[in-house]
This record gives C-alpha cells, sequence and structure tokens, in this order.
C-alpha cells in the first residue's frame, strides 16, 4: 500500500534544522535481505527534531555516539524516523534492510536482471536509508559493497575506488570515495557481472581520466559509440563553456531495466542501456543521436547539477532546462544546428505546448508539488530550455559565457536556486532581468496575434503585435512577457530587405530582433519600398503560438528563399497547417492549392540539405493538428485531412520522389551526418512512393524491412508497411520478429511500429501483443514501446466505442502497484478529457474517477487524476 502525500509548496521552503557532514555506507548485497549500515556526522543548523525521511525500510538499530536507542527514544512512521532529543553534533549509526529483488517500481535500490542498480532522484534514497533526503543536505559519501565474488565481479560506487579485496566465503568487497560533497539523489551503487570497455581522456586542466563503460555481457562490440560520444562531450565542454572533469574515474553502466533515459550520478552514470547500445545493424540513426545527446547530458550535469545543484526539487529547471540547452548546443555544434533546432521545436509543439495547456500545467519552477517523480516533464525540461536560450539569445554567446563564469565562481559546491542564476546572468551582463523573471513563474503558452499594416502611399509598415496567455489552473491572471522575436524582412521576389529602426537591432543569429515585453506593441518601419515578406519568430526565439492571417504567397517565398534552413522548415509547415485547419473545417476534405504543390516541387531539388528536406516532407502529424482545438476536437475530420494531404503530396509529387530517391546512395555503416541525411531523405520517399502506388512498391519495402545492415532503413520499412497495410505487412512483421527476437532493444521497435499503426483495429493489436512472451509490464522500456506508443497514437487510443481508453486503464491499474511513475506516464491522454466530444469527454472522465475511487491509488497517479478531476 502507497501513503497519500500531501502537496508541498515552494513558499514554505526552510532550511534544514540539521546537516549531514560525512556519511560511511556499508552495503551487505543480497537479493531479498540487503542490510546497509549508515554511519553519519550529524551536525545542527538550528532548533528543532531531527526527522529523518524512509520509505519500505526494515529499521534494525541505531546509535547515537555509540550508545543503542531504545524504542523509546525515537518516532517511527511509515515515512519519518524522528529524534525529538538529540545532541548538537554527533555520529549517527543506523542499519536496516531493504528488499532489492522485490522492488519493481525501480527506485531505490533494485535489480536488474541479475545485476544490483540505484535510482535515487528524485526521492529514491530514502528507500536505501533513514537520512535528510532532500537536495540541500551535501554530505561526503564512503562507500563499501560486498557482495558474491562469482555473480557480482564489478563493485562499483561513486568517486574513487579506495580499497579492495577478498572476505570468506565467497565474497569480496571494494570501498569508493567520493571527495565531492553531495545531495543523496546522486548517489549510486552497482554490482554486477559485465563486460567492460575502457578508455582515457586527459583533460584541458591535465587530469588522467579513466574511463570505462559496463554493458551486458556479450554487448562490447555496441558500447563503442556511446564511448566516442563521452570524449567528444568532455572535449566540447572544456571548449565551448571552459569546464573540465574532476574525478579520476568516470564510469557509465548500462542496464535493461530504467524507468527514464540516464542519471547522472557523481562519477557513476546510470543509463537505460537503450541510450548506451548502438550498431547499425541494430540502431537507428535517431538512436546515435540520441546516444550523443543523453551522453553529452549527463555528462554535462557534472558541473550544471552536481558541482552546483538544486537547493529544493521545485528549482529542478535549474539544472534541467539549463543541461538540455547545453545538451542542444552540443549535438548542434557538432551536426546540422538546423535539424536539432527543428526537434527541438517539434518536441515543444506536440508536447510541452499540450501539457501547458492540460490540468497538470505548471510554470517551469512549480509552485505545488504532490509527487517530485510527476515533474520531470517537457515543461521543467524543454521548456526550460527554451528559457535558458531565450537568455542566450538577449545576451549573446559572450554575455551568456559571462554570467556562467559568474554563476560558476558564486556557486560552486553549493544549493541553488533559479533566482540564483538569473542574478549571475545580470551581474555579469549588468543589465535588468526582472521582467524575464516571469517566465520562471507563469505557466502557459504566449500567443502572439501578429498584424501588419502596409501603407503604399506612405512607403511605411505598421506592425502590431499582441500577447495573450490564457489562464492555467491556479493562475487566472496572465502578466505580459517579454519575449525576442527574431525575424526577417524580405521582398516578393525573396531578397532579404534591411531593417532601420531604434528598437530593432541585427542579433548575432543573422536575424532582426525586437524585444516585445507589453501586452500591446507596435513597430512603424518607413522607407519600406514594397509590402514586404516577414519571417516571424525566426528559429523559434521563444516559447509561444503565432497567429497571423497572410496569404500563402508569404510561405511560398519564405520556402524558396529563406537564409535560415529553420524559416523555410517552418514556412513549409505552416503551408500544411493552412491547408489541414482549413481541410478539417470542410470534414477532413483539402484542397492542395497548385502554387503550394509547385512551391514544394521546388523545395524536393533545392540544394538543400537532405536532412532538412526529410523534415520539410513531414507535415504536422494528427497529435499536432488536435492543439488547435481547445474543445470538440474533430478528430475523424484531423485524421482524414492528414491521410489525404498525404496521399496528395504522394500523387503529385510522385515521379519527383522516385527521381529524388534513385539519385540518393549512403554507405549502410556511415555515421556521418551527411549519410544520416542521405538515408532519412531515402525513407521519405520510399513513403510517399509506397502511398501512391502500393503495389509497384510493396516489394521493395519488404526487402528492405527485412534485409541489410541499417537499422534505420529496416525500422523504417517496418513502419511502412504496417501503417500503410501492405499485402505483405504480415510477412514483414514475422520475419523481422525472426529475426530480432533475442535482441530486446530492437523487439521494442517491432512492438512500436504496431502500435503507432493508423488503423482502428490497432487497439485489438495492442490487445493481442500485450499477451506476448516478449512482452513484460516490468520492464519500462517495453511498457513505453507498446503502451506508451499507442497512448501518443491519439486517433486509436481515442476510438470511439472507448476500447483504446479500456485497455490502457487495464495496464495502468496494474502498473499502480508494480510501477507507478511507469503508470503515471501513461495517464497524460486521459488529462485532457475537456478536449473532446461528449461521448469521448464522458468515457475519459469514467476511466479517472474509476482510478480516482481506487483504495490504493499511487500518489503518481493521484495528483495527475485529481488535478484532472478539480
Ligand atoms: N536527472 C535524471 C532524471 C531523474 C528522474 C527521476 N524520476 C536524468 C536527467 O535529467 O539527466
Ligand atoms: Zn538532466
Amino acid at each position: 500500500m502507497t501513503t497519500q502525500k500531501t502537496a508541498k509548496f515552494r513558499s514554505d521552503y526552510r532550511t534544514p534544522a540539521f546537516t549531514i557532514d560525512t556519511v560511511d555506507l556499508d552495503f551487505h548485497l543480497h537479493d531479498s535481505t540487503t542490510r546497509v549500515v549508515a554511519v553519519m556526522r550529524v551536525r545542527r543548523l538550528s532548533a528543532g527534531p531531527l526527522e529523518l525521511d524512509g520509505e519500505q525500510l526494515q529499521l534494525r538499530r541505531i546509535a547515537i555516539d555509540g550508545s543503542e536507542l531504545a524504542t523509546a527514544d525515537y518516532e517511527l512512521t511509515a515515512t519519518q524516523l524522528r529524534m525529538a532529543d538529540v545532541p548538537d553534533n554527533f555520529e549517527l549509526t543506523i542499519e536496516t534492510e531493504i528488499n532489492p529483488s522485490a522492488n519493481s517500481a525501480l527506485e531505490g535500490l533494485y535489480k536488474s536482471g541479475g545485476a544490483f542498480c540505484t535510482q535515487c532522484e528524485a526521492e529514491g534514497f530514502r528507500r536505501i536509508t533513514y537520512y535528510l533526503d532532500r537536495p540541500d543536505v551535501l554530505a561526503i559519501f564512503t562507500t563499501t559493497v560486498r557482495a558474491d565474488a562469482e555473480t557480482y565481479p564489478y563493485l562499483l560506487s561513486n568517486g574513487n575506488l579506495q580499497r579492495k579485496g577478498t572476505l570468506d566465503n565467497g565474497e569480496h568487497f571494494a570501498t569508493w570515495h567520493d571527495p565531492h560533497p553531495k545531495p543523496a539523489y546522486l548517489f549510486a551503487l552497482v554490482a554486477g557481472d559485465f563486460d567492460r570497455l575502457h578508455d582515457h581522456y586527459t583533460t584541458m586542466e591535465g587530469r588522467e581520466v579513466l574511463l570505462e563503460l559496463f554493458v551486458d555481457k556479450g554487448n562490447l562490440a555496441r558500447a563503442g559509440y556511446a564511448m566516442q560520444s563521452l570524449k567528444k562531450a568532455m572535449k566540447w565542454d572544456e571548449e565551448r563553456f571552459g569546464l573540465a572533469y574532476d574525478l579520476d574515474r568516470y564510469m557509465i553502466v548500462a542496464v535493461d531495466f530504467f524507468n527514464m533515459g540516464a542519471m547522472e550520478n557523481k562519477g557513476l552514470n546510470i543509463f537505460n542501456s537503450k541510450y548506451v547500445l548502438a550498431d547499425t545493424a541494430t540502431a537507428t540513426d535517431w538512436d546515435f543521436i540520441h546516444v550523443e545527446s543523453v551522453i553529452g547530458h549527463e555528462y554535462f550535469h557534472n558541473w550544471t547539477g552536481n558541482r552546483i545543484t538544486c537547493r529544493d526539487w521545485f528549482q529542478l529547471s535549474l539544472k534541467e532546462g539549463l543541461t538540455v540547452f547545453r545538451d542542444q548546443e552540443f549535438s548542434s555544434d557538432l551536426g546540422s544546428r538546423a535539424v536539432h533546432r527543428i526537434d527541438a521545436i517539434r518536441v515543444m509543439r506536440s508536447h510541452q505546448f499540450n501539457e501547458d495547456a492540460s490540468p497538470m500545467a505548471h510554470p517551469i519552477r512549480p509552485d505545488k508539488v504532490v509527487e517530485m517523480n510527476n515533474f520531470y516533464t517537457v515543461t521543467v525540461y524543454n521548456k526550460g530550455a527554451e528559457v535558458i536560450r531565450m537568455l542566450h539569445t538577449f545576451l549573446g554567446e559572450q554575455g551568456f559565457q559571462a554570467g556562467m563564469r559568474c554563476y560558476r565562481e558564486r556557486h560552486d559546491g553549493q544549493a541553488v536556486t533559479c533566482e540564483d542564476f538569473v542574478a549571475a546572468m545580470e551581474t555579469a551582463n549588468d543589465t535588468d532581468l526582472a521582467q524575464f523573471r516571469r517566465w520562471y513563474s507563469q505557466a502557459g503558452t504566449p500567443t502572439l496575434t501578429i498584424t501588419e499594416d502596409y501603407d503604399a502611399a506612405q512607403k511605411s509598415l505598421t506592425i502590431k503585435v499582441q500577447q495573450h496567455t490564457p489562464s492555467t489552473p491556479g493562475q487566472i491572471d496572465k502578466q505580459p512577457v517579454v519575449i525576442p522575436l527574431l525575424f526577417s524582412l524580405y521582398n516578393a521576389a525573396g531578397q532579404r530587405l534591411s531593417v532601420t529602426h531604434e528598437h530593432v537591432q541585427r542579433h548575432e543569429s543573422g536575424s532582426e530582433l525586437w524585444v516585445v515585453n507589453q501586452a500591446t506593441a507596435t513597430l512603424t518601419l518607413t522607407d519600406v519600398n514594397e509590402r514586404p515578406v516577414i519571417a516571424w519568430l525566426e528559429n523559434f526565439s521563444a516559447p509561444v503560438k503565432i497567429e497571423r492571417n497572410v496569404d500563402l504567397s508569404v510561405y511560398t517565398t519564405l520556402l524558396a528563399h529563406a537564409e535560415q534552413e529553420v524559416t523555410r522548415w517552418e514556412a513549409a509547415q505552416q503551408m500544411y497547417l493552412h491547408v489541414l485547419l482549413a481541410g478539417v473545417r470542410q470534414q477532413g476534405q483539402i484542397d492542395l492549392p497548385q502554387a503550394l504543390i509547385e512551391a514544394l516541387r521546388h523545395a524536393l531539388h533545392a540544394a538543400l540539405d537532405n536532412a532538412l528536406k526529410a523534415l520539410i516532407f513531414t507535415p504536422p502529424s494528427a497529435e499536432e493538428l488536435v492543439e488547435y482545438f481547445q474543445e470538440d476536437a474533430p478528430l475523424e475530420a484531423i485524421g482524414k485531412a492528414v491521410q489525404q494531404l498525404r496521399d496528395a503530396l504522394a500523387e503529385h509529387l510522385e515521379d519527383d520522389f522516385a527521381k529524388v530517391y534513385h539519385s540518393l546512395t549512403a554507405d549502410e555503416k556511415d555515421l556521418s551526418a551527411q549519410a544520416m541525411a542521405v538515408r532519412a531523405m531515402q525513407n521519405r520517399c520510399l513513403y510517399y512512393l509506397a502511398v501512391a502506388t502500393p503495389q509497384d512498391y510493396a516489394p521493395k519495402v519488404l526487402q528492405q524491412a527485412t534485409q541489410g545492415q541499417s537499422m534505420t532503413l529496416q525500422q523504417a520499412a517496418l513502419e511502412f508497411a504496417v501503417h500503410l497495410d501492405l499485402p505483405n505487412h504480415q510477412q514483414a512483421l514475422g520475419q523481422f520478429e525472426q529475426q530480432w527476437q533475442e535482441t530486446p532493444l530492437v523487439m521494442d521497435k517491432w512492438f512500436a511500429a504496431q502500435a503507432s499503426a493508423p488503423q482502428p483495429e490497432t487497439v485489438e493489436r495492442v490487445a493481442m501483443l500485450l499477451e506476448h512472451d516478449k512482452f513484460s509490464l516490468r520492464n519500462p522500456n517495453r511498457v513505453y514501446a507498446l503502451v506508451a506508443t499507442f497512448c501518443r497514437n491519439s486517433l486509436c487510443f481515442h476510438r470511439a466505442d472507448g476500447q483504446g481508453y479500456q485497455l490502457v486503464l487495464r495496464i495502468i491499474k496494474q502498473l499502480n502497484t508494480l510501477n507507478p511513475q511507469v503508470a503515471a506516464r501513461l495517464i497524460t491522454p486521459f488529462l485532457q478529457w475537456r478536449r473532446y466530444d461528449e461521448k469521448r469527454q464522458e468515457l475519459l472522465k469514467n476511466c479517472l474517477l474509476e482510478l480516482q475511487q481506487m483504495d490504493n491509488l499511487a500518489s503518481d497517479l493521484a495528483e495527475k487524476v485529481n488535478n484532472a478531476l478539480a
């Protein structure tokens, strides 16, 4: 039974009454009874009792300065160990017992396959021992691990290895010491039998660092890319941010059972194997790119997160928003900046905007939290990174880096707040960011309504921008935010026009910068010789929506001529949106104007990066379109319009796609950005060709889905076969399964290809796959591949008879006891029940009510369900 948590508020923050300076941990590992002895140096900071957090622990012994306590000396509840009367400075010894093999929530110490591993962020350390489990308590950790030597040859923890040796009865031990004081959430322990890849890196400060990567036996050949990525990340952080690594050893362990992507524990990262293992036969280009960026992300946390950490969990975006910004910059500096930027924009539009309009909407620095695990969100992470990016836009690279240096000089070794970060940026740049701070406190996506009035006689252009942020739960009235509006002016022939105005500057990105900070702002430009074509919000310079009423020719001009690649892609997206939304109003019947087809044909043959082209030929999905309907979302019409647009593109451009398709070749093992781009475009072309003439291309699709050395090509073809219902799709699925049944990460792709199929029968197919012997509710990757993928498949999830809802509800109920964190991720599409027609509202709401009435509902789910029904 999980105890119901009560809400915590940011405004209630108090410094702790005690701190812990050092902690010596001793683990005696055993599957069902692991014994943990913690010896802590405790120091009083202010008056009050000592209250330690602890959950699911068996308390065996407590001693203060060596004297055992009697049960009358403390109070024990399901979540706390309280001692009213303790000295000001003392040694506290606590012995507990835990059961790692029964830990299916994968929080605290648990077993993944044959290995022991930990996940402590946010509040998992309290499942290991009684502790001040809060990020502002920084201690020096020394950890001894004891276990059977044959089963667990590697015994790892944070920091540097101090001692190791053998013990009696076949056991051995290792003692690790981490010299950097850290909060408990960065603690890690791993014990297991692995294959080990090692390498070296010399930092710019001359430190020799041993790099080690531990993977399941037999997977060594798939670990090389992760190691290369780590070295690139270490070098990049030195060159761009002047930050070097600070220990003699950096370890990464890959495990198959992990709730999220990875965890930045000091000196000992633990990763979901999905973000470590990669070779061209089993991983797609997308996987390689994510391995590089997640390896980078966790490494970058060493400075932004570990050395300078969060004071309390409301400040999570302090480390996450900043670290996502840093990993995005890392990927952009190494690969195509435009392609990475477009990826980030798509995440914002298809997930974050949705969250910002949902009952769980929260500012990037939340004010109220019930279950902290519910706040590792696209808002805190991705909108958080957009907020950092806006600062970077305002201050420029130099100003931003000056701010980073000030932040580090002031706060290295401390647990601080978002306010401290903004203040450092302010000092270093001698600027006032008072209004900018609203981005931290205000939830919801602002909409900018832009009108352009051109006066031909006066040769003047008047631009008016109005900003409006809709109310979100608990925040009815919104204040205007400060928005860096990047834009460019072109003439009808596509030539760039210069802008001279005291409020507009040429920005280092090449666009013009106009800072809008009022509810209504006006800009009048003079000497404008013809009606200009304007690209607004270039590079998605702020996390806002734009509303403007313009002729389609604006977008065809920008698609053909804009200087910036992201602007060209954006122009294509706006064209598609225009057509799709008009189509939805006509019951899904779309009309694709000839001018648009010609503009796209031109782009298809233009000298553009193939990866960008592939993105240009990816119109908004049904999920993205639903965003445009806050109520009564016409799902059937949306589905139909999306399909009609796809068919129309395939029909009108078939010969062009064929021509481009046959002109492209890339070595399947080549991982350069250029080769990846070619594969992306090959797949895009093949998709449209299979849509246009399935009978001609089905054999090619089948062959690609089942042969060759490139998972990028294989996976895409498998999806085409299934999603387009090609006659041989069963054969493709069968052969693919046969080939990959023993490779879990590839089987995830097989499950996902089926769960994302648009046919209504997907509901029954997913129900059947839940019974597949390779499916398990205990493995988060498998649940995400099958069930979370299905949850994102709006048209099928929302099938009118409600069977999609019932299926997911059943899984959520099972996961409620098995793994509440994973359960809580699946509930997202239920939360927005008010968006749909009456019948669906009723069905969705009933599911939520059914959950609300469960007597053992986990707090992860309870918080979301209660907010949705409020
Ligand atoms: N900091 C971890 C996420 C922890 C999630 C806890 N439920 C990974 C990351 O952002 O790098
Ligand atoms: Zn992170």
